[in-house]
């Protein structure tokens, strides 16, 4: 992609009201732009990096068994009516009437509806189990919408339910969101603490949240300290074991959010008071919604039962905001590998200076067929604008291109990650580039 042809609208003032660093670098790096509180547009360089964390999302959730389909977001006031939700939910729920003044309203999660797609479509235990998911806009009109698409009142989530035959299969669909999810964020580059955690208005009677550590988090959490330095090694873990001992191992350690936290149960020695990030948060509420809906199966035993269910949040727009929030310096972003917006950024520091522009295309057009995404800065910008944006936007390696060492056939490789720069020959561009 040629910079100069891309829109990438750089912000050079901070906002004012962007009170944490990932709002504020989202905002400077053309990634986003308010439209109304806690309404974003995204913009390319910004929904390259929501598309790169959905398609982890999907590869892992997809492992695991589960299948991705897409509801609408809107949603028949009449299915919330008949879970009992409609009154319940409150002001955060967005109520609109369209032009036959029925009840409709922009979904803040998908519980009703997936129940009604399952009573009409499954009537027996042998089509069990199911974990159906999907990432789609969900909109919660936030009190206090704040700190950018960290809490937005549009927002983009996964959102999985699971439908089992009784509460053991049911638990053990849970357990595999659970270690699904730990992979998740693991191949994101983030350490998410599962935490016992409160179920509010979606109910049930299990339920963990996901949090990231992080001081800007809104959440106040409470964990055992050996949390801080634990690796979650959970890779080569098969979705096929007996998922149950590997939970109760990262279970063991104390983790609980404000809600939950009993200071009985840890030594005070042990304990980390802190702030976190919540990026995901799973459920278990077996029949809460089967029975008022009337969502049954025929058991082997002829009997007619309501399903057990769970289901399974993960914040992916706000992911893109905490991991900045985990990987930055006073630049700008630092993306891991897996979610940049880029994979490779080169930058031609003398545009016009025939050594440089040949040795930046010969490059350019290298990465290109290596199969590499590559932003090419041949921009008349000057090179400590150039250099600047590109630490900004943080993309892991930048390939600079300067008239004094092309003179040389050499160039520089910046690892944004680790800050090393390295001058090489055009021969070692890809040993540099991995
Ligand atoms: N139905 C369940 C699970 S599918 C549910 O709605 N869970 S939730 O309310 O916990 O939301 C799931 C995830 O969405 C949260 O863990 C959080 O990461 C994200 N989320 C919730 N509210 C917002 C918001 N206002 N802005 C951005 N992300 C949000």
């Amino acid at each position: 992609m040629f910079l100069s042809k891309y829109f990438l609208p750089i912000v050079k003032n901070t906002p004012k009201d962007a009170q944490v660093v990932s709002h504020r670098l989202m905002i400077r790096s053309g990634m986003i732009k308010q439209d109304a509180a806690g309404i974003y547009s995204w913009l390319p360089l910004g929904l390259k990096v929501l598309k790169k964390i959905s398609s982890i999302i999907i590869e892992e959730q997809d492992n695991s068994g589960a299948h991705e389909m897409l509801m609408p977001t809107i949603q028949s006031a009449d299915l919330w009516k008949e879970s009992g939700r409609y009154d319940d939910y409150g002001l955060e729920m967005l109520r609109i009437k369209d032009r036959h003044e029925r009840d409709i309203l922009f979904g803040p999660t998908n519980e009703e509806m997936i129940t009604d797609i399952f009573r009409a479509n499954v009537k027996s235990y042998r089509s069990l189990p199911l974990n159906l998911y999907q990432i789609q806009w969900k909109f919660r009109d936030e009190i206090r919408p704040r700190f950018g698409i960290m809490r937005g009142r549009e927002f983009l989530m996964k959102d999985g339910y699971s439908f089992d035959v009784d509460k053991e299969k049911s638990f053990e669909a849970y357990n595999k969101m659970f270690i699904s999810y730990l992979k998740i964020f693991n191949k994101l580059g983030l350490t998410a603490i599962p935490m016992q955690a409160d179920t509010g208005p979606i109910g049930g009677d299990k339920s963990h949240e996901f949090i990231i550590l992080a001081e800007t988090g809104e959440s106040k959490v409470f964990c055992d300290k050996k949390w801080k330095n634990l690796d979650i090694n959970i890779e080569k873990i098969s979705y096929d074991e007996n998922l149950q001992k590997i939970v109760d191992k990262y279970t063991s350690l104390y983790a609980a959010t404000d809600e939950k936290h009993d200071p009985s149960l840890i030594n005070k020695n042990d304990l980390l008071e802190t702030r976190g990030i919540e990026v995901g948060h799973i459920f278990h509420f077996g029949t809460k919604y089967s029975e008022a809906m009337g969502a049954k199966v025929v058991l082997p035993d002829g009997n007619l039962k309501p399903v057990f269910m769970g289901s399974y949040g993960i914040g992916v727009s706000r992911l893109v905001g905490a991991i900045i929030e985990s990987s930055h310096d006073e630049a700008g972003i630092k993306w891991p590998k897996e979610v940049s917006p880029f994979d490779v950024a080169v930058v031609n520091l003398s545009v016009g200076n025939e050594k440089c522009d040949n040795i930046a295309n010969k490059i350019y057009n290298t990465l290109k067929s290596s199969g590499k995404d590559v932003l090419y800065d041949d921009t008349n910008e000057s090179a400590g604008s150039k250099l600047a944006s590109m630490d900004l936007i943080g993309i892991p390696y930048q390939v600079i291109v300067g008239s004094r060492l092309a003179k040389e056939d050499k160039y520089e490789i910046k690892n944004r990650l680790t800050g090393e720069i390295n001058i090489v020959s055009f021969e070692q561009l890809l040993e540099f580039v991995v």
